[in-house]
């Protein structure tokens, strides 16, 4: 087979490449290694940031996320069993969407196929070469497809970004020493924004996908074991860390359980020759600022945009920075991420002192308009 652009992965990023790409009358072909239904039920993110959103329906896949997404002025912070509102709209004249990532994948497959673009699905044993040279080419035991530029999409566990030879690429990681359990439940959400908890006994989140259905994590160690977490541990846990007196958790079947590692990474460049990474295939941020599908989508953007002046008009130049442009607003995302996780979690051996700094912390970010504003602007994007 022969396209011009090849992209490894339908996620977030691979999916909006293509869609974005067929606007610009290029041709891409999606070459993913899991079926379209395990792809269209991952349950993974949830919060799409103003530009986001703003994407999507610019891009006219955001019908559904227009009819079925919740819109969210603004976010809570939950210290000392207080509620502190985050106020976007008053802050920085923003505000954000929660609409479950699984409902994009499905929104952007669903687009792709209608206008009849090319998605194999259940590729087996991909690999990617010839993209150091001129003539690029992405192998599975199904297909073998030439193409002009690679677009390596294939999040933190792919083989794009493996392909890369060993002195190109400097990786620069963070590991936290803790790690979130996530839960659906069928339970009505006890807040209508999202609560953020800085409990002693460790953060919590209260997020929500429907009316009806609850999204909802807790902060564990590493190495946690879903087996030691039964549903009533899970609730009672849930319950203590979120008290406060102006709500109460309303509990239901879990529906989802999985447990999430607390990770920072970028890759640079996010360029090789004529492979371009996107998305989670060259950064990894924690999700305390609900920064990650964000980023890809950012990325997808930036990368559609390239390659249609490319093909438009023979230049380069946006294919020549698309890198540094997508690294600028990938560490300024790392920033923020690394500093909601750091003021929001609790680290063990503290001995009291970082606890009662991150209180006082949380008290300047709501007492402030510098402190609340730089949340607000940075969280919607
Ligand atoms: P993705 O990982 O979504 O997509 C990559 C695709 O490539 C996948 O479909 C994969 O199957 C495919 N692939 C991999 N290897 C391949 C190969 N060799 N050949 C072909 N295809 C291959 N972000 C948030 O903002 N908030 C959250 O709450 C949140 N929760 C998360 C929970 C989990 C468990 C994980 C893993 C991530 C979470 N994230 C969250 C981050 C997540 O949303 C990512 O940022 C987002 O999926 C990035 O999208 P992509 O870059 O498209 O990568
Ligand atoms: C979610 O709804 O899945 C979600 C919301 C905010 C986050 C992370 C995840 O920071």
């Amino acid at each position: 087979m022969r396209t011009q652009v090849g992209i490894v992965g339908a996620g977030p990023a691979g999916l909006l490449l293509s869609h974005l790409l067929h606007l610009s009358g290029v041709e891409s072909i999606v070459v993913e290694c899991r079926s379209r239904a395990y792809v269209e039920q991952r349950v993974r993110a949830g919060v799409l940031e103003q530009a986001s959103a703003d994407l999507l329906v610019e891009a006219g896949v955001g019908d559904r996320m227009k009819r079925e997404g919740l819109v969210h002025e603004g976010i809570n912070l939950l210290f000392n069993r207080r509620l502190h509102r985050i106020d976007f709209q008053k802050l920085a004249g923003r505000c954000i969407t929660v609409y479950g990532q699984q409902e994009i994948v499905k929104d952007l497959i669903r687009a792709r196929l209608e206008a009849s673009g090319q998605i194999i699905f259940e590729a087996e044993g991909v690999g990617i070469e010839g993209f150091l040279g001129d003539d690029p080419v992405i192998r599975s035991r199904e297909c073998e497809i030439e193409c002009d530029f690679i677009a390596g999409c294939d999040g933190d566990h792919g083989v794009c970004r493996t392909a890369i030879p060993e002195g190109i690429l400097t990786r620069y990681e963070r590991n936290y020493p803790f790690a979130w359990l996530g839960i659906l439940a069928q339970a009505a959400p006890a807040s209508k924004e999202l609560v953020y908890a800085n409990h002693e006994r460790g953060f919590a989140l209260l997020s929500m996908r429907s009316p009806t259905v609850s999204r909802m994590y807790l902060q564990c160690a590493p190495e946690e074991d879903l087996s030691n977490w039964p549903d009533d541990r899970i609730w009672d846990e849930l319950r203590t860390r979120l008290e406060c007196d102006s709500f109460q958790l309303a509990e239901g079947p879990i529906v989802q359980k999985g447990i999430t590692p607390m990770r920072s990474s970028v890759c640079e460049p996010m360029r090789c020759g004529k492979l371009f990474l996107a998305g989670d295939a060259a950064h990894i941020v924690p999700p305390t600022g609900a920064k990650g599908m964000n980023l890809a989508m950012g990325d997808a953007a930036a990368l559609a945009r390239a390659f249609a002046e490319f093909y438009r008009s023979g230049s380069r130049e946006m294919l020549e920075s698309y890198s540094g442009a997508c690294l600028r607003r990938t560490w300024r995302a790392q920033h923020f991420a690394w500093w909601m996780t750091s003021m929001l979690h609790r680290c063990e051996g503290d001995g009291g002192f970082e606890h009662r700094r991150q209180l006082a912390e949380l008290e300047g970010v709501v007492g402030s308009r510098a402190g609340a504003g730089y949340l607000a602007e940075n969280y919607a994007g």
